[in-house]
């Protein structure tokens, strides 16, 4: 492959590096190059806990490692590989959760301050599940308001990160015999934050140095992000905004116009980007634009808040996590409005070489050299109208050398799990019981769930695409959230015809009948809990089996980069699913560590990790996978039957 070429399979994004170079901007591809990724960090095997480091341990040199050789292979303290890479992972662990469970203690906040009427311009969106969700907590509904019961419900919620004993509230909608599973194995989450606050201890020089028992506290600290702060997340944004619907958008650079006031929302949080979208098309807002000269406001999204903002409005998308540079180097980029997570320091640097303004919104995320205009939910409109007001002024200033890609690519989003159920059981009897029948008919081999990050140590988007087209031809429906779903929907994946083109017979009839795309966006990266709840119902309708690890079922983040990727990975695991990374695997260093997770973790989780670079081998590890769950549930035959039929059915056309 050409060196251009390997950066990405993405057109936009390689025509927007072409210019970058001309234009002497630096972007991330640039950067990777440059600052290759220290060997020893990479495998786990350096530990810079304690001053008396770091230390770096070396791999074994031989396989044949002697007693001797092994001593001498730890840190000045004498902590093992086993424990250096075991402390990392939990400490990897315990950060995306705290990223996930700070975003959803905000949410749980707005929550009551929305319930008691106390940010105005905002209101509760989604009655049935707000009571749906009384329901589940035990509140109240009697004929009191909707705020009456909502308070009541933010108020549990909130308590769920300060919670110091007993166990998470959401846990209860995990299948019985996993919250059996759980308890037993003494990895259920007390709280939230107290979860984050005790890895972080035990992970702290000279506490805990058993990694099998370090490896425990991974999984009760994800588990309290899957089915906790994440969950809570997703459950309070679809009360006040909206539960997603299908709905038709498009993605790419190519959703940036020429002759609009171009701004860009980026991040994670959905509540400024909720009111910016309200204030862009405020009758005030457009005519401002035009007195500058511009036609109107055009608002697109960036990584999880466009993803928020798509499957809620269907706010296009300008792209995915190493597009967003490149978004400035267009030189038609008034403003980039940032929130938290996943906002590269270079963005900064980046704009320096054209007009674009880079605006930090949230107190929690400043950065050196950018415009810092914070955001205030209790006068979120005049937040936001202030902001775009910056940008508009902004547009003046665009120069000549603009070069807006063409690519934009039409997509379906909005799959929520509740959609789903909708959509294949019809709205009097929403089931996810076709599903489970086309599983066991075999029409459907399985669903697979590929999520999570770009990383430029692997070729933009490649790793996605191939890993996604090998599942869905190998009759895999895919779910999909954060900025992997973005770049299936750039490849034209998100549109039911992507199933007659790209899909196996038996699923492509399937999405056929009912009108889907073979692939489905179901959100961002906090909507993994989404993918969960989604488990659960395939469960609790019957007819495979009587736990989430008996479902024929497997996840992956072929390109991941972050740690909540991680933390993501691991409540999968933890949940029963198997999950395969790629890029790199943080515990390579350790075999016993390695070992650990990929074989005994199924013996105790139902669930294991996998690590596996190639994108198309990874797909045949979940096939395979699928195949072993499709077995012990009795179920293979069907499928063998339904193979049979297709092949009849080919040699007669
Ligand atoms: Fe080295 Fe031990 Fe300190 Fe880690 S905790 S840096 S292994 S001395
Ligand atoms: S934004 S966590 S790069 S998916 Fe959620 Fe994308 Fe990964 Fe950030």
């Amino acid at each position: 492959m050409a060196e251009k070429e390997a950066k990405s399979i993405d057109q936009a994004t390689l025509e927007m590096l072409e210019k970058a170079a001309q234009d002497g901007a630096r972007v991330v591809f640039e950067r990777a190059e440059t600052t290759r990724p220290c060997p020893i960090g990479a495998d786990g095997m350096c530990c810079s806990l304690c001053a008396m480091g770091p230390c770096r341990v070396q791999p074994p040199k031989g396989k044949e490692e002697t007693l001797e050789e092994r001593r001498k292979r730890v840190g000045v303290c004498g902590a093992t590989p086993e424990t250096i890479s075991a402390r990392n992972f939990v400490r990897k662990a315990a950060a995306g959760t705290a990223s996930h469970g700070d975003h959803g203690r905000v949410m749980a906040k707005f929550f009551l301050a929305v319930a008691k009427g106390e940010a105005p311009g905002y209101e509760i969106k989604d009655e049935q599940k707000l009571l749906q969700l009384a329901l589940d907590l035990g509140v109240t509904i009697g004929d009191r308001s909707n705020e009456e019961v909502a308070i009541d419900i933010a108020n549990l919620l909130v308590k769920e990160f300060g919670k110091q004993e007993g166990e998470l509230l959401f846990l209860k909608r995990a299948p019985l015999k996993r919250q059996e599973l759980w308890r037993k194995q003494g990895v259920a989450p007390r709280g939230i934050d107290i979860e984050v606050a005790e890895s972080m201890h035990r992970t702290h020089m000279g506490t805990d140095q058993d990694y099998q028992d370090l490896l425990k506290n991974a999984v009760k600290v994800s588990l309290a992000d899957g089915w906790g702060g994440s969950m809570i997340a997703t459950e309070v944004q679809d009360i006040i905004f909206g539960t997603p619907a299908p709905l038709l958008s498009q993605i790419n650079l190519g959703v940036l116009k020429d002759d609009e006031v171009n701004i860009i929302i980026h991040g994670h949080e959905p509540q400024l980007a909720e009111m910016m979208a309200v204030a862009a098309q405020s009758p005030d807002m457009i005519a401002y634009a035009k007195s500058k000269g511009a036609k109107g406001i055009n608002l697109a999204g960036m990584c999880c808040t466009a993803n928020e903002m798509l499957m809620r409005h269907g706010v296009p998308i300008a792209g995915n996590f190493l597009q967003q540079e490149l978004a400035i180097v267009t030189g038609a980029l008034e403003a980039m409005v940032v929130d938290v997570q996943c906002i590269m320091q270079g963005l900064v640097d980046t704009a320096r070489c054209y007009h674009t303004k880079v605006i930090t919104t949230d107190p929690r995320a400043k950065i050196q050299g950018a415009t810092h205009m914070e955001f205030h939910e209790h006068e979120a409109l005049e937040s936001a109208k202030a902001i775009i007001k910056m940008a508009v002024d902004n547009f003046v200033n665009r120069g000549k050398n603009v070069r807006i890609p063409k690519q934009k690519t039409d997509m379906i989003a909005g799959f929520s799990h509740e959609t789903i159920n909708y959509l294949l059981g019809g709205l009097f009897r929403a089931s996810y019981r076709p599903l489970n029948d086309n599983i066991i008919n075999g029409r459907i081999r399985g669903v697979a769930a590929v999520v999570g990050c770009n990383n430029p140590r692997v070729t933009h988007d490649s790793g996605n695409l191939a890993m996604v087209k090998e599942l869905i031809k190998n009759d895999v429906l895919v779910l999909q959230t954060g900025c992997m779903a973005m770049a299936s929907a750039k490849a034209g994946l998100m549109l039911p015809e992507a199933a007659v083109q790209f899909a196996g017979d038996g699923l492509a009839s399937v999405c056929e009948a009912v009108g889907i795309p073979p692939v489905l966006h179901m959100g961002a990266c906090i909507d993994n809990s989404r993918i969960l709840m989604s488990a659960t119902a395939m469960v609790k309708d019957g007819g495979l089996g009587d736990d989430i690890s008996d479902l024929p079922v497997a996840a992956a983040a072929p390109e991941w980069m972050s740690e909540k990727a991680i933390t993501i990975g691991q409540y999968a695991v933890a949940s029963g699913i198997f999950t395969v990374f790629g890029v790199n695997w943080p515990t390579i260093g350790s075999k016993e560590v390695t070992d650990f997770m990929f074989k005994d973790f199924e013996e105790i989780y139902g669930g294991m990790w996998a690590f596996e670079p190639d994108p198309v081998k990874a797909a045949h590890l979940m096939i395979a996978h699928i195949d072993k769950k499709r077995k012990a549930l009795g179920i293979d035959k069907a499928r063998e039957r339904v193979l049979y039929d297709m092949a009849m059915r080919r040699e007669l056309v």
